[in-house]
């Protein structure tokens, strides 16, 4: 399903008047602070998100899955469902693969479809947390930790099969999360586990090809529930400098502890040069993967204030590879994807709009309080028009969520698949 262009431009029409008026607002508000709106407008217009090939489905949880009818089957029918919501915003031009999830049966026809919708192929992920049913080995014990050398074998061998999908579909990056742990205090020796971690990362990075880099996932809990072997930023920097320069580490912000202070984080990382991926989701109490600023807007600004320093600072930190890692418990996905597209861009337009040189001068004379008005004058200004603006250039829909209901996106894709669907992925 492709939207047209002139469909799009045709549901834009309606909303010209307000949408100029709006635009207007904010532009000359901003240029009365010194702002050049229009640059704003394309910095937020070059921003891509990747989609991951298993937030296409209802997301469930352990206790019951609900499906919303039409969900996609095949990686096809995900691909054709991320052009959708391309089509309607021109910021997912990308898709983020996980095998064997999403395992493409035939390449050539596969890369035919992304590129008929304009996606590119982002970080693949591996997945040595579930046994598949033809497997030899089992990761119940754990993946690249295992005691069993033959099972951290496995694993690893798992990871270059994804390295080398990954490199006839054109991506450039592999991302390791493990689930990796233990259960119980006395269960695992922790020193052991993390050489035999190391060790097995170091296995897999001697063959990630030169053009290529590793991203090294942390999370502190669960699957299992007393500890996680790469369980918090310091141990995924830690095993990233053991692999070399190829290999970063991965904020998804979903794997913290409550109250982590996860833009401090970013700053070290990005000092460092090592932070090489970023997850978006929301959360309350844990790895909720809610939609992206439905819970805590003003943290997911105060995390882009300092990507964007970093952006602007950090010539060593590398361009970072985006991507929502959201579930979707009781929404239609394409919805809650439309959602969380729309927050991360309103948080890093508005990231943008700091005077980075008034909090740098605050900063230095210990003004606290007005290095708060700075921060929050840029948190307090309505930059949806911008992101409209940005959208309205790239032939994209002005009200991504209003077109997708106007054009009754959902129930067409019932009508083509039906109601029994179900996509892979958790
Ligand atoms: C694990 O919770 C995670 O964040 C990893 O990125 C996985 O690849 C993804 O979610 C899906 O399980
Ligand atoms: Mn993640």
């Amino acid at each position: 399903m492709k939207i047209d262009k002139n469909k799009i431009a045709d549901h834009n029409g309606q909303f010209r008047e307000s949408f100029d008026r709006d635009f207007g607002f904010v532009a000359e508000n901003l240029s009365r602070k010194g702002i050049d709106v229009e640059k704003v407008v394309m910095k937020v217009s070059e921003f891509q998100v990747a989609v991951p090939s298993w937030a296409l489905g209802a997301g469930g949880t352990r206790f019951g899955r609900f499906s919303y009818g039409g969900e996609p089957a095949s990686l096809e029918q995900k691909l054709n469902d991320i052009g959708v919501l391309n089509d309607l915003t021109r910021t997912a031009g990308a898709v983020s693969l996980h095998i064997p999830w999403d395992t493409p049966k035939d390449v050539k026809a596969i890369k035919e479809v992304a590129a008929s919708h304009g996606i590119s192929f982002d970080a693949m992920n591996s997945n040595t947390f579930q046994d598949q049913p033809e497997a030899e080995k089992s990761y119940k014990f754990g993946s690249l930790n295992n005691t069993d050398p033959a099972i951290r074998d496995f694993a690893v061998q798992h990871n270059i099969d994804v390295i080398n999908i990954g490199k006839e579909l054109g991506s450039k990056s592999l991302t390791v999360w493990l689930a990796d742990g233990a259960s119980f205090p006395g269960q695992l020796n922790f020193q052991n586990a993390l050489q035999n971690t190391q060790k097995s990362l170091q296995g897999i990075y001697k063959h990630l090809p030169d053009d290529w880099r590793i991203f090294i996932e942390y999370k502190p809990y669960e699957p299992n529930f007393y500890s996680t072997t790469i369980q918090d930023w310091g141990t995924s920097f830690m095993l990233a400098n053991a692999c070399g320069e190829k290999a970063y580490t991965l904020v998804d912000l979903g794997h913290h502890l409550p109250n982590t202070n996860i833009e401090q984080i970013v700053a070290t990382l990005m000092l460092k040069g090592k932070l090489g991926g970023f997850h978006f989701n929301d959360s309350k109490y844990g790895d909720d993967d809610l939609t992206v600023g439905s819970i805590k807007p003003y943290a997911l600004f105060l995390i882009f204030n300092e990507l964007v320093y970093g952006m602007e600072n950090n010539p060593q930190n590398p361009n970072l590879a985006w991507m929502i890692d959201a579930s979707h418990n009781i929404k239609d996905p394409l919805e809650d994807l439309l959602q969380s597209l729309e927050a991360i861009l309103i948080a890093y337009a508005q990231a943008l709009l700091i005077d980075q040189k008034e909090l740098r001068e605050a900063q230095e004379q210990n003004d606290v309080v007005k290095c708060q008005e700075i921060l929050q004058e840029a948190y307090r200004t309505d930059v949806r028009p911008i992101l409209m603006a940005a959208r309205k250039k790239a032939g994209a829909a002005l009200h991504p969520i209003t077109a997708y209901r106007d054009f009754q996106v959902r129930k067409s894709l019932i009508k083509e698949r039906g109601t029994k669907n179900m996509a892979t992925g958790l």
